[in-house]
């Protein structure tokens, strides 16, 4: 932020791309597509890639961000280097600038886990895992453009400008992340790369003929509770799947991945701190009411935030495929997708020998079964999750406890609200009983959220649009973004 023409301050609009100022690895923005891969040097790649961003950008346009406006305090990425990554500034939307940008290269990396471990890392696709690597690509392409849809008309119901700006900092860098696996899909999967890649643009989340490809990203994020909800679950799969994905044996998926997992560290931001503000208000009404049903004053009941939170907790574990897969077991075997923190476990990375027990419904009452380790790597991704989701849960209940109030949220019972995996033929509550269709049908409401809790919140979604000004379902937060007031005007029309 060094000349006049880029100082958010004195609210000129630049929209220009960022100078690239920033340490090792520069993104060359005077490029069409901004990139650190030296796309000048392949140019039928170029030529792809080029003819793939005006149906990019024209996705962009009619299924993302539905509401127009002038400019945005967007971060846009400079360096891929440890540090100044990002640089900060007023810019039109459609003029963000999408690119390729993959993590430094480590010349001596290694495929470090399977069949294949101690082999210098592949920098170009295995023959034989052509097909399981481009699957495993497709669906992470496959998820970004989704949420993008999923979120697009937030905009309208905003409940400050800061939670607005935040939104579309998210969106534009899901856009980016489909920016990155359609990079992969072209440079190393020739023309089953190129169609797959139109297809991402093609399927749209919800539609009835051609939906996304995992649940979560066809369900509707239909206010801003789901919103954060959705950033603190879902985006957190995405962080540990893009954890997997960043010990791939296929190198240039792993400093993709490694890149993206710095962006995405913003988006559980978001989530973690948006739950945490609605509580901390709805904390603070019920404190003031002596109540929990505190929709007359304009606040979210902590039984309907439960209520969201089991939905997107519950939709999100199966985000992780079933508790034993052998597709897991040959990604694994196969070098391709590594378990969380791979390098830092202190085993063979071979788990040929290793068992692990899976839960299971066996004669109406939870169990488990021995299954050898390399089938439960799901599992054993997911577990990691859990404990990550649960310190977000242990930070909203601080509010709650300062508040002085005795409630407290939790995340229910892995099995309950399950369409994939162990748990898919069963109801299970949230406290993790297995009980029968009937008691479920009845009880199903004190759950999740009802047509009238969704009604009820949609209610409370009334847009706020002058800077500083925030909604009474949420408190402000307590520091705005990259040292600006809070008061800032993030958003311009
Ligand atoms: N919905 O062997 P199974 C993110 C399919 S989020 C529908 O149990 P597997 C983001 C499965 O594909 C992270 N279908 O599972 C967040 C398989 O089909 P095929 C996205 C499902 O293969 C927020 C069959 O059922 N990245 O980045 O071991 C905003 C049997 O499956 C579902 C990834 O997921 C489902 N929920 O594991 C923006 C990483 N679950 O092959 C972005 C890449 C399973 O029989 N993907 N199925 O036709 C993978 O690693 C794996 O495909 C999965 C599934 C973990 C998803």
């Amino acid at each position: 932020m060094t000349t006049t023409e880029s100082n958010p301050q004195n609210g000129t609009v630049t929209g220009e791309a960022p100078k690239p100022t920033g340490p090792l690895s520069k993104i060359d923005y005077s490029e069409k597509i901004p990139n650190n891969v030296n796309l000048a040097s392949d140019r039928k790649l170029q030529r792809a890639l080029e003819s793939w961003q005006p149906k990019f950008l024209d996705w962009w346009k009619n299924l993302g961000p539905s509401i127009p406006t002038h400019d945005v305090y967007l971060r846009t990425a400079i360096a891929v280097g440890r540090d100044g990554w990002a640089h900060f500034d007023r810019v039109p939307m459609e003029d963000y600038r999408w690119g390729i940008f993959l993590a430094e290269a480590d010349p001596d990396r290694k495929v470090n886990f399977g069949d294949r471990l101690g082999e210098p890392a592949w920098q170009e696709v295995p023959g034989e895992h052509r097909s399981d690597l481009r699957r495993l690509i497709v669906v992470q392409g496959d998820t970004e453009p989704a949420s993008v849809e999923q979120q697009r008309h937030l905009g309208m119901t905003a409940p400050s400008l800061y939670d607005m700006r935040n939104l579309f900092q998210v969106n534009v860098e899901e856009g980016r992340h489909l920016w990155a696996m359609v990079y992969l899909l072209q440079a190393y999967f020739g023309k089953d790369g190129r169609e797959e890649a139109e297809q991402l643009l093609k399927r749209n989340s919800g539609d009835f003929d051609s939906p996304r490809i995992l649940g979560a990203f066809n369900e509707e994020t239909t206010d801003w509770l789901s919103f954060f909800m959705f950033t603190y679950f879902t985006d957190r799969d995405g962080k540990y799947q893009l954890g997997t994905l960043k010990e791939s044996g296929f190198d240039p998926l792993a400093r993709t991945c490694e890149f993206m997992l710095k962006e995405e560290a913003h988006h559980m931001f978001v989530g973690t701190t948006g739950v945490q503000r609605t509580v901390q208000r709805t904390a603070e009404l019920m404190k003031e009411h002596g109540t929990d049903d505190i929709w007359a004053y304009g606040g979210i009941p902590l039984s309907v935030i439960q209520k969201y939170l089991n939905f997107q907790f519950s939709v999100s574990m199966d985000l992780f495929g079933s508790e034993t897969s052998s597709n897991v077991a040959s990604y694994y075997t196969s070098g391709l997708k590594g378990r969380w923190m791979e390098t830092r476990r202190k085993d063979d990375h071979q788990l040929h020998d290793l068992t692990m027990d899976v839960p299971i419904i066996e004669n109406g009452a939870m169990s488990t079964k021995t299954v050898p380790m390399l089938t439960a790597l799901n599992l054993d991704l997911r577990n990691e999750y859990v404990a990550d989701c649960a310190n977000g849960v242990k930070r909203w209940n601080q509010e709650l406890e300062d508040a002085g109030l005795e409630e407290r949220l939790y995340l229910p019972h892995q099995g309950f609200n399950r369409k994939v995996g162990s748990f898919r033929d069963h109801h299970v509550t949230p406290t993790g009983d297995i009980v029968d269709d009937a008691t479920w049908e009845k009880s199903v409401g004190d759950y999740l959220p009802t047509a009238d809790d969704r009604a009820r919140v949609a209610e409370l979604m009334v847009p706020h649009y002058e800077a500083g000004d925030f909604a009474g379902w949420i408190s402000p937060p307590s520091v705005g973004i990259n040292s600006l007031p809070v008061e800032y005007g993030y958003v311009r029309f």
